[in-house]
């Protein structure tokens, strides 16, 4: 039928069918069947350059490494051009854009037939999770886009593993991406839980593109996790060994480009020396209760696809060295010599650069010379910090859930939820900042329960319910935290120095698990008492800069219930009343 570069790597016929009807709707002049090797990447890496879709950058700076520029109108997920179509709209909940699927499979296999006409289709074969493990599962991508090919390589386990581990099975995740030029009235991001089906078409980013990340392992993830009794989340894991060398295992979530990439990798300060906090993953969390009782937890990828800005050797050193090799970056600026460089790489910017539109820039330049969303996929392999526990089956057990949001007013530094319904509470309400990690207004504080608003890939009223559920096949349950490091004082100023300060409350927060730590009953849980909060050797902060970033103010919080209160109403028939209850004493508690 089509010319075919390399049979492909598997006989399985559920596979074999969807692509060739697949190929047949977009009409590739060529199909290639990827298997992962070095010797493909080195290939289609050339390919990329030739076609002008990387360029090579300074290879005795950054070997390995190679940059991408997107359209300037495709730089972050676009959430109002994602959807969920299923059977009946009340599965995709008040939260969620819904299609009906006949109509949206329609609309997308219009736009996809013959779109690759004189283009090359990929089928890229990938993992999502370590080989072996009882939470992973395959997916496969049709693409027409070389950079996806080269980005899934760095973010999954891609190639012929995948075949291995699905074997006969028809149960994969079946995605296809079509470019279209990247043209924005044909963007859409639609998902088919109930086909475990993504298409994309119309875009050539990040979380839009990667369907392996936000589509499979987060929007269908979450579905297929209700369905079959664990938690697909937008967390990172991280272990925190101590001196005396006690593994424990954490989880946190915090919406986009709200520090779970830095969190994951931080370096403790000099104080706490002994301590090493290792990475299991800075994205996303699959979590499934043991036999033990407890919660384990997986990272179902490979690498890093990181917010750029604000990434610098003082402040993440572990990230730094994970992104000086193998890399793939996308919309930073370039130095003449083509090394990368962003706002916040270096304290004072490079006297000229070529900005991420591929324009001169200077440092009175009015834009900034990154885009703020501008992002790296590094695998994971490269960060100094990767815990050994990635490759585990297994997974990690967890003793603390953090919830996290990016609030300038309001949210305390940390406090402790009296137990797992008043935890559910606190993330179900968590509200955060939008940041440039998706398109639309930045800067506005939106409720995020979870910091799976943009991610859950189903009613997020049965979303909550099934928080609550879980706690019942828990027996171990993890202890459940709310963080803040974005508080600011009257003048703008951060109140927290965050980044490695954050082993401090981390510190505070391993040994409330571990039974070790005193805590004070505030209105809104457990606080740090003033002699279990570790200030030693902090320069400019002292005992009264921790009662101003712990501060309750009631005026502030009355506004807070309020701004819950929309949320509560906007999933009022699916709400689990439970929530409301903890609404209720919370503000008795105020
Ligand atoms: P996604 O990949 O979008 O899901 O984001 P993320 O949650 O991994 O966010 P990331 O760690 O990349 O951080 C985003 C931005 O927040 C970066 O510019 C960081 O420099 C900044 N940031 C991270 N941690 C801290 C912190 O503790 N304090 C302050 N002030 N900024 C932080
Ligand atoms: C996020 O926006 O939460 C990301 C980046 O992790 S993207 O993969 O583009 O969604
Ligand atoms: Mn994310």
């Amino acid at each position: 039928m089509i010319y075919k570069i390399k049979p492909p790597h598997t006989s399985n016929p559920a596979v074999i069918r969807w692509v060739e009807e697949m190929a047949a709707l977009c009409q590739p002049d060529t199909l290639v069947w990827c298997d992962g090797s070095d010797e493909e990447k080195a290939r289609l890496t050339e390919e990329a350059v030739a076609r002008g879709i990387l360029i090579k950058l300074n290879q005795e700076k950054l070997p390995g490494c190679y940059y991408h520029r997107s359209k300037p109108d495709d730089v972050a997920r676009s959430e109002d051009r994602t959807f969920i179509c299923t059977s009946a709209a009340e599965d995709a909940g008040p939260t969620n854009n819904w299609a009906a699927p006949k109509e949206m499979y329609r609309k997308l296999h219009g736009f996809c037939a013959g779109a690759m006409r004189g283009h090359t289709m990929y089928v890229v074969p990938y993992l999502m999770g370590p080989p072996g493990s009882s939470l992973t599962k395959v997916g496969l991508e049709l693409t027409d886009s070389l950079y996806v090919v080269l980005s899934m390589r760095i973010m999954t386990r891609m190639g012929n593993v995948a075949y291995e581990h699905l074997g006969q099975s028809e149960d994969f995740n079946r995605g296809l991406h079509c470019m279209l030029e990247a043209d924005p009235a044909r963007r859409y991001i639609a998902h088919f839980p109930e086909d475990n089906v993504v298409i994309s078409t119309g875009s050539n980013y990040g979380g839009n593109v990667l369907l392996g990340k936000k589509c499979f392992a987060l929007r269908l993830g979450s579905w297929l996790a209700r369905k079959e009794g664990w938690l697909a989340e937008h967390m990172l894991i991280l272990s925190a060994e101590s001196p005396d060398g006690e593994k424990t295992y954490v989880t946190a979530a915090f919406p986009s480009a709200c520090g779970k990439t830095n969190f994951a990798m931080l370096v403790p300060p000099p104080q706490f020396a002994g301590w090493k906090i290792r990475t299991v993953g800075d994205d996303i969390a699959w979590m499934k209760p043991g036999a033990d009782g407890r919660l384990y937890a997986i990272n179902p990828e490979k690498g890093y696809f990181g917010v750029a800005p604000g990434t610098n050797a003082e402040t993440n050193p572990n990230a730094m060295a994970a992104i000086s090799h193998d890399t793939i970056y996308t919309n930073v600026a370039l130095t003449p010599d083509l090394d990368v460089w962003w706002e916040g790489k270096t304290r004072e910017p490079p006297p000229q650069l070529t900005d991420w539109k591929g324009r001169p820039w200077t440092p009175g330049s009015k834009e900034t010379a990154a885009h703020a969303n501008s992002r790296f996929a590094a695998p994971m392999s490269n960060n100094p910090a990767c815990a050994p526990e990635v490759n585990d089956p297994q997974g990690v057990p967890i003793s603390a859930i953090i919830f996290g949001g990016r609030r300038a007013t309001t949210m305390p530094l940390v406090y402790q939820a009296f137990n797992w319904i008043h935890g559910v509470y606190v993330g179900a309400t968590m509200g955060s900042e939008t940041t440039a990690a998706a398109t639309g207004a930045v800067g506005k504080v939106r409720r995020d329960p979870m910091a799976m608003l943009p991610f859950c890939g189903y009613n997020m009223g049965q979303y909550l319910h099934h928080w609550l559920r879980m706690r019942k096949k828990i027996s171990v349950p993890p202890r459940i935290f709310h963080v803040n490091w974005f508080r600011r004082d009257e003048q703008g100023n951060y109140l927290w120095p965050g980044f490695s300060e954050n082993m401090r409350v981390l510190k505070w927060i391993v040994d409330r698990t571990r039974g070790r730590a005193d805590a004070c009953e505030a209105p809104l849980g457990w606080v740090p008492g003033p002699r279990d909060f570790d200030l030693r050797g902090m320069k400019d902060f002292s005992p009264d800069k921790l009662a101003q970033a712990q501060n309750i103010n009631v005026e502030e919080w009355r506004r807070e219930v309020l701004g819950q209160d929309d949320l509560f109403f906007e999933l009022y028939a699916d709400l689990p009343k439970e929530l409301t209850l903890q609404r209720e004493l919370l503000v008795a508690r105020l």
